[in-house]
């Protein structure tokens, strides 16, 4: 708990925090409602924060579209060093900032350490990019003609980000975002406020050193409210969201309705399938961090096992013994492989998904159940469980935030891809295989549908580099590495005419 105090105290995190940020300046309504932010870890409330009000919003929008002019107007290789500068805040803060994500998110501490890696890792990538953005040149059908396309930036980019990645998902948002010439809004998940406010509080800082004006990085703190007033606000044109379909849709709706572009990365049903050619040990350690991993709460955590009929009992005995050697409890010791779930809501969305998989026909052969006792006050320590089951039952096609694994046999390649790509949503897929005939089968066209397809990997774990996002009920968005920045820019195709003349393309005659 002193560990924790020097933490909140390092990042400048307040006992009553106030509710929003245009950088350097923060403020709040006298009425501001307020908002707690407990520790799944063991129940205590970590400290408070105020919630922005329309009125509070409505400024915010005012000086982010005025910072916007300002910083459009700014060559992007010298914004690509502010975030040079950013990456250096956090490689200083690396350690605070990742405990804090463990405390209040309740990923394990080796997780939040990682998280705050990838934050660090996008914006060395962004860097890079301020100095790339690249357009292509195409030759025109007329003579003494140039085409070229440049990408200019968006205006504001409202990002809306979920618990599970309460800074990693923002970072790499905004990163890209401000380096494409974009100012942003933050708007972070209601369950982890503070971490949000931490690394406000660390790009703050880089901004009073190089006197960037306030507007260019905003974070406002709200519920519904607050995002709601984003997506049906035609001054943001790209909001980028990450969180469940049922959000994601909402979302798609209110901005599709005002013609505006949407971001969004939401539920998988990541499955790997381990094959008859698998390496079943190297299988079984990426089976298992992605079941448990983060307490099965990644959008890329997997949620089913397809196992080959031949290896099915070898392997499912392995993993029954692997899960009976996890350790579970505080996140921030360790020696635990596993932490809590995010909050009492989350536990009975487990327990419930439970009974009605049982209810179904699923058989567990490792069983759940809350974990009761001294270490599990919080309530939210539950434990991962194993259950044999159909791909089609309603449960195995819905995706729950817990930790439980569901485990489907085949008996050919074609009917476990079939399998694989047999639910809703398409994020992130893996084979184990080491054989080279089935592992081009499933990153063929005929393969995987998912936006991530892994060999001889698990489903989580995505490095920066590549663009991640998935199709269907995904959302199809793509962020962080590859071309994604993209999407937070507008495409303009010029077309120049150096000669005497006006041809008009063609071919089309019209003399005067
Ligand atoms: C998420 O779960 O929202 O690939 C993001 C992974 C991480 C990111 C997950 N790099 O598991």
């Amino acid at each position: 708990q002193n560990n924790i105090s020097q933490v909140l105290k390092n990042l400048n995190i307040l006992d009553l925090n106030p509710a929003y940020s245009t950088g350097n300046e923060w403020g709040a309504s006298p009425d501001a409602q307020i908002l707690n932010s407990d520790s799944p870890v063991n129940g205590k409330n970590i400290a408070r924060c105020k919630m922005a009000t329309t009125e509070n919003y409505n400024a915010i929008i005012i000086k982010a579209e005025e910072a916007h002019s300002y910083w459009r107007s700014i060559p992007a290789p010298k914004r690509g060093e502010i975030i040079r500068q950013f990456g250096d805040a956090l490689r200083k803060n690396k350690e605070d900032l990742g405990t804090l994500v463990s405390y209040e998110m309740g990923k394990s501490l080796q997780e939040g350490f990682g998280e705050v890696q990838e934050m660090i890792d996008i914006c060395d990538f962004a860097v890079g990019l301020s100095r790339q953005l690249y357009g292509l040149t195409m030759h025109s059908e007329r003579p003494s003609h140039r085409m070229y396309e440049q990408w200019h930036p968006l205006g504001i980019v409202g990002i809306i980000s979920a618990f599970n990645f309460p800074v990693a998902v923002w970072s790499w948002n905004a990163a890209l975002a401000l380096v494409c010439g974009n100012v942003c809004l933050w708007k972070p998940s209601e369950k982890t406020p503070l971490t949000a406010i931490a690394c406000q509080h660390i790009i703050a800082g880089v901004f009073k050193a190089n006197e960037i004006p306030e507007g260019v990085c905003n974070l406002i703190i709200g519920d519904k409210v607050i995002g709601e007033l984003m997506t049906n606000d035609s001054r943001i044109p790209l909001i980028s969201a990450t969180g469940s379909t049922r959000m994601g849709k909402a979302v798609a709706v209110a901005v599709g309705a005002r013609l505006g572009k949407s971001l969004l990365e939401l539920g998988g049903n990541n499955a790997i399938i381990i094959s008859e050619h698998a390496d079943l040990d190297m299988s079984l350690i990426g089976a298992v961090f992605g079941a448990v991993g983060t307490a099965g709460q990644r959008c890329t955590s997997t949620r089913r096992l397809i196992i080959h009929e031949s290896v099915y009992d070898t392997f499912t005995a392995k993993l029954v013994k692997a899960y009976g050697q996890l350790r579970i409890g505080d996140p921030l010791d360790q020696h635990n492989h596993v932490g809590p779930l995010i909050d009492t809501d989350a536990v009975a969305a487990y327990l419930n998904s439970i009974e009605n998989c049982k209810t179904e026909g699923g058989n567990f052969i490792v069983e759940g159940g809350v974990l009761q006792g001294q270490a599990y006050t919080s309530g939210c320590y539950v434990k991962p469980c194993i259950a044999e089951v159909k791909n089609d039952y309603k449960i195995v096609q819905h995706e729950t935030f817990a930790p439980i694994l569901y485990l489907i046999k085949y008996k050919t390649l074609n009917e476990a891809i079939a399998l694989q790509n047999g639910v809703p949503q398409g994020l992130s897929s893996a084979i184990m295989t080491l054989n080279l005939r089935e592992a081009e089968q499933f990153l063929s066209a005929q393969g995987s549908d998912c936006g991530i397809a892994n060999v001889n990997i698990g489903t989580s774990g995505a490095e920066i580099g590549g663009a991640f996002g998935g199709e269907k009920e995904t959302g199809g968005g793509r962020e962080s590495g590859s071309d994604a920045w993209k999407a937070y820019m507008r495409r303009q195709t010029n077309t120049i005419n150096y000669s005497n003349t006006l041809p008009l393309a063609q071919g089309i005659k019209f003399d005067l």
